[in-house]
């Protein structure tokens, strides 16, 4: 067994028998490694795997080739093969060369995930709609490319240091590989161009009715479709423990006493850190509501120790999506997970200290104990533009 590890875990034969491998600089806290990694051992779970093992490495940088040192990736290796791992997740991004090598060094069968890979993975478990299934492809063409590439690369590499002149007939495999890897995403492109048309003009004929639009927005399982579901009374929104239970957007109506008038609330996917470009790119026809609304909602886990860093990545991918200029309602949900929250409701204040928040006034809520919600209806009324 890999001598810096972080405990075993329980097995199973139906899931995906897994091994996370991480790097941290050299004087980072424990507490901090494990807190880091717990996230990474919810996403392995909604994609259907168990944890046998993490291997954390102390080090500046990932290797070039191997990501862990060529000794600690032997190691290993040699673990995953005595211990049947089906599956070695790396938590990062993977450069094409790095998988190559890795392909290389574990024995045959073992699938190697980066992080995308992992996200797309748990993608594909809950997409339904097929706008979602084609943004999931087209984000893995996306990520599939430049391992082609590579390939490509090294065989060239290979053919010189062999001092042959002609084309193998790898290399011509490859081109081909290209040339179909190209075809489909052209093709998944214009679909998705067509189906965004259709969206489009949905979203005019619906802004022609004058009713404003309100997007939750806000990290993975902050519980956007929760509250959701308490406020359009709808029945048949999932809601999840889980990671990235929404990958499509839905659309409800919800009736502003204040005003007397409708606002639509839009359920979004939900953000996470380190969220790959190629991912963001691909999934701007879902996030395409919330860039287009009138107010944004976004939801947080107030129960979450790591609260104010989930705020910050949320922020910056709406900057990174075009959102950042959109009138926004930070709602800090499941406060019946914190101590004295009956405060919360009798004097309709938040009492947590909130130095995130200085230009915006949070609402306190409960999505699930529906606690909060008329106040933040009230907010809703006030904060809303209508045109007329
Ligand atoms: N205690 C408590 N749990 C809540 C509350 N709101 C949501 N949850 C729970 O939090 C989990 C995630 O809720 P969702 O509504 O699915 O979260 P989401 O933000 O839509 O998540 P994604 O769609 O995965 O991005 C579920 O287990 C909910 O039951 C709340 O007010 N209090
Ligand atoms: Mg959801």
């Amino acid at each position: 067994m890999p001598s810096n590890t972080l405990g075993t875990h329980l097995h199973s034969k139906k899931l995906k028998r897994a091994l996370i491998l991480d790097i941290v600089p050299h004087r980072t806290k424990r507490k901090s490694i494990e807190r880091n990694i717990k996230e990474l051992l919810s996403l392995v779970e909604t994609a259907g795997g168990i944890v046998i093992e993490k291997v954390i490495q102390k080090r500046k940088r990932p290797s070039a080739k191997t990501f862990l040192g060529t000794g600690k990736i032997q190691e290993v290796s040699d673990f995953a093969k005595h211990q049947h791992i089906d599956l070695i997740i790396i938590s990062g991004t993977l450069k094409p060369n790095q998988y190559l090598h890795l392909g290389k060094i574990f024995p045959k069968g073992i699938k190697i995930w980066d992080r995308v890979d992992l996200i797309l993975n748990i993608f594909d478990r809950h997409a339904n709609a097929p706008e979602a299934k084609m943004q999931i492809k087209l984000a893995r063409l996306h990520h599939e490319i430049p391992k082609i590439y590579a390939r490509d690369s090294t065989t060239l590499f290979e053919r010189a240091g062999a001092g042959i002149g002609t084309r193998g007939a790898g290399e011509k495999g490859i081109e081909e590989e290209k040339r179909h890897i190209r075809r489909q995403i052209k093709s998944v492109e214009k679909k998705l161009e067509s189906l965004q048309k259709k969206q489009a003009s949905q979203r005019r004929t619906r802004k022609k009715t004058g009713m404003p639009v309100a997007a939750l927005v806000g990290y993975t399982n902050a519980g956007k479709s929760s509250l959701m579901r308490t406020l359009t009374k709808k029945q048949g929104i999932k809601v999840n423990d889980a990671l990235f239970v929404t990958l499509e957007t839905k659309i409800g109506k919800v009736w502003l006493p204040e005003k007397n008038r409708n606002v639509l609330i839009a359920d979004t996917i939900g953000f996470i850190r380190d969220l790959p470009p190629e991912l963001i790119k691909s999934f701007l026809m879902t996030l395409q509501e919330a860039r287009e609304a009138d107010l944004l909602l976004h939801v947080i886990d107030i129960s979450d120790p790591e609260y104010q860093k989930k705020v910050s990545t949320v922020e910056e991918i709406l900057t990174q999506i075009g959102c950042s200029h959109i009138p926004k309602i930070y709602i800090l949900n499941k406060i019946d997970k914190i101590p004295d929250y009956h405060l919360v409701q009798e004097e309709k204040t938040c009492f947590l200290p909130l130095k995130l928040f200085t230009d915006n006034d949070p609402i306190c809520i409960s999505a699930e104990k529906k606690v909060g919600i008329k106040t933040l209806l009230k907010h809703l009324g006030k904060r809303t533009p209508y045109s007329a």
